[in-house]
């Protein structure tokens, strides 16, 4: 098990280096059938398409190598996270929480092991995609009465939209009725509260642990 696990761990990572769809999807599913861990492979994939970032972020890369290191991932990501469901099936339903990546950030891959991993815990997750208006996340938490909302924003000029989503939650009168968590690469700590948020983390089980934490069910 192991030399194979150690291989297919491997195969992930060079899936996204190389931006090789059925190399990912292909490990994906190998992964699955020897029962490794989804979360240990989306850990492996997370650090290499970080890798490809702060490649392109030095002007080593281009813009088709984020898409196809994109792409590459998510060939992989919904066979994952449908193991991780399965994983979580049958428990107890924790909370209602909202979730997106706030307007003009398209970034959709953390938002969505958020969701995933928030679902398979045993919340009722209602996911609204990506580049969401502030109007559309308060609509949202009035239609699902939800108790906690999770935004996520990627970039340095739209982790700015999570404070301008919480201005309208106060105008609207609602600010009260939910737990702001905040996340993304492009967020912190020291944000989150500048911004006045409930709750920040850095990875996808923590923000599970966090939205436990405020709604007091930990
Ligand atoms: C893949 C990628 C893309 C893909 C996105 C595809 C998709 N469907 O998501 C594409 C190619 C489309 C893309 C486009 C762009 N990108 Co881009 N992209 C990336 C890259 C390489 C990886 C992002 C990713 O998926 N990471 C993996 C996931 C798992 O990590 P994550 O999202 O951070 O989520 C984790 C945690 O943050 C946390 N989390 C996430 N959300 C939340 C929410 C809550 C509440 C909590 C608690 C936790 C949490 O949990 C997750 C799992 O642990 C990053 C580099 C990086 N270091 O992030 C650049 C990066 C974010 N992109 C960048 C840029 C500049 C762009 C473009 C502007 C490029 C361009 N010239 O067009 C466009 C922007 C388009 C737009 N308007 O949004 C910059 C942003 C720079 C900055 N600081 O502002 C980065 C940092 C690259 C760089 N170093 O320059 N990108």
């Amino acid at each position: 098990m192991n030399d194979e696990k150690t291989t297919i761990l491997e195969n992930l990572r060079k899936a996204i280096q190389t931006y090789d769809n059925n190399l990912a999807l292909e490990s994906a599913k190998k992964a699955v059938e020897l029962g490794i861990d989804p979360l240990e492979a989306l850990d492996v994939m997370t650090v290499a398409i970080r890798e490809i970032g702060d490649a392109f972020g030095r002007g080593e890369l281009w813009l088709p190598d984020l898409v196809g290191a994109s792409d590459a991932m998510q060939s992989a990501v919904p066979i994952l996270e449908e193991e991780i469901k399965r994983r979580g099936e049958n428990r107890e339903a924790l909370g209602i929480v909202v979730v997106g990546t706030v307007f003009g950030d398209i970034h959709s891959i953390g938002k969505t092991m958020v969701s995933t991993l928030l679902t398979a815990a045993g919340f009722e997750v209602h996911d609204l995609g990506v580049n969401v208006h502030a109007k559309k996340f308060v609509d949202a938490i009035k239609e699902y009465n939800a108790n906690i909302l999770a935004m996520s924003a990627l970039m340095t000029t739209t982790c700015v939209e999570q404070e301008n989503v919480i201005k309208t939650l106060i105008n609207e009168g609602i600010r009260d009725r939910v737990k702001i968590m905040v996340g993304g690469a492009a967020v912190t700590e020291e944000f989150a509260e500048t911004i006045g948020a409930d709750g920040y983390d850095s990875t996808a089980p923590g923000a599970v642990e966090l939205a436990k934490k405020l709604i007091g069910a930990s």
